[in-house]
């Protein structure tokens, strides 16, 4: 509480206004609270009925060529642009025959695969042919650009970590000179081939983010499927894994957690709230997630986002296979990251 202030006070409040000073203890707890006051409420796109009808729409109504990048930004209703205060949350469309062109920027990305086959994300020049399931990391200021030589659409979600990036002041970005596409550097799936077999190639990786690029859905459904046969579940997660990078084992972009989940039917987790701020979208499966105090009916590729320090709770109805990404990797980095777990008493 601010303390209240006779009217000498508030005189010599009123004085300084125009020098841009304040005294503290006019203001008390505003700046300092006992613990995080989340400034966005949590949202929820049904896929179905939210995303997918607009985002075909939008595959009628410009080229990829036109719109540099056909997407859909998906907001959060207190934000001018941010799914939460750190993260973008997009919808991406590309059709047989487009090329996304080549830039970079000082954000990082990420993709979650949704629908089709037959595009790529090549990233320096390689390409990563993408399958629903699929995450692809796309680390800051790497070259980027999308292409689909088939017939039909390709969609999948966009990850990104603009919000924070503009808060810190810290945005660049550049278009690739060339004709579209950056030339390809490397056979597609390159990194995958170096990194992705619990083998290294012999030189150091001297760059933080994950030198491999693609995370095939293959490879995270069956390391789940695997370890369900471990019956080792975690009260608040059911069987959750991070995405690592495979040269140091820390997540796979400096600003940006990225995870896994499987809640086996039936499944029912204990209420769970962090300081991180996540995005989460329905692999497979079927459920519920209640988010303070708004319950969501999960199918297929629905997303919603889970302020920071927000209780929330996840049910399984049917095998409930979940992608994610947080900024829990800045947070960790800042020793700003806290949990809560219901089910424990309070650390
Ligand atoms: C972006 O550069 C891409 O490169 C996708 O594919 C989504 C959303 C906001 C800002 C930049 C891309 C984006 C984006």
């Amino acid at each position: 509480m601010a303390v209240a202030q006779n009217e000498a006070q508030q005189a010599f409040t009123a004085r300084m206004l125009e020098r841009n000073i304040t005294p503290l203890w006019t203001v008390g707890k505003q700046l300092v609270k006992r613990e995080p006051e989340p400034r966005i409420p949590s949202v929820y796109w049904n896929y179905q009925r939210d995303v997918r009808p607009f985002i075909l729409e939008a595959a009628d109504l410009i080229t990829a060529a036109e719109a540099h990048r056909r997407v859909l930004v998906l907001n959060n209703p207190a934000l001018k642009h941010g799914a939460t205060h750190t993260m973008t949350c997009a919808i991406q469309a590309i059709k047989g025959g487009e090329i996304a062109p080549a830039h970079r920027h000082s954000q990082a990305a990420l993709r979650f695969i949704i629908e089709g086959e037959g595009a790529y994300t090549a990233v320096n020049g390689e390409r990563i042919y993408m399958h629903p399931g699929d995450f692809i990391v796309t680390p800051a200021w790497t070259w980027h650009d999308h292409g689909k030589e088939t017939d039909g659409v390709m969609i999948w979600l966009d990850g990104l970590d603009v919000p924070l990036v503009n808060h810190l002041g810290a945005t660049f970005s550049d278009d690739y000179d060339g004709e579209g596409a950056f030339p390809q550097s490397r056979p597609p799936h390159d990194s995958f081939s170096r990194y992705g077999s619990g083998l290294l190639p012999l030189e150091p990786v001297t760059q933080r983010a994950s030198p491999m690029f693609a995370y095939p859905y293959e490879r995270t459904r069956t390391a789940l499927e695997n370890l369900r046969k471990a019956n080792d579940w975690d009260a608040c997660h059911g069987l959750k894994l991070k995405f690592a990078n495979p040269a140091t084992g820390d997540w796979v972009m400096p600003t940006i957690a990225t995870f896994a989940q499987l809640l086996p039917k039936g499944f029912k987790t204990a209420q769970y709230r962090s300081t991180e701020a996540t995005v989460v979208m329905t692999a497979e499966g079927r459920g519920k997630a209640t988010v303070g105090d708004r319950t969501y009916t999960l199918g297929k590729n629905d997303i919603f986002v889970v302020p920071n320090w927000t209780w929330w709770q996840l049910e399984a109805d049917d095998d409930l296979v979940l992608l994610s990404y947080s900024d829990r990797a800045v947070l960790e980095k800042l020793d700003l990251w806290r949990e809560q777990r219901a089910n424990e008493p309070r650390r």
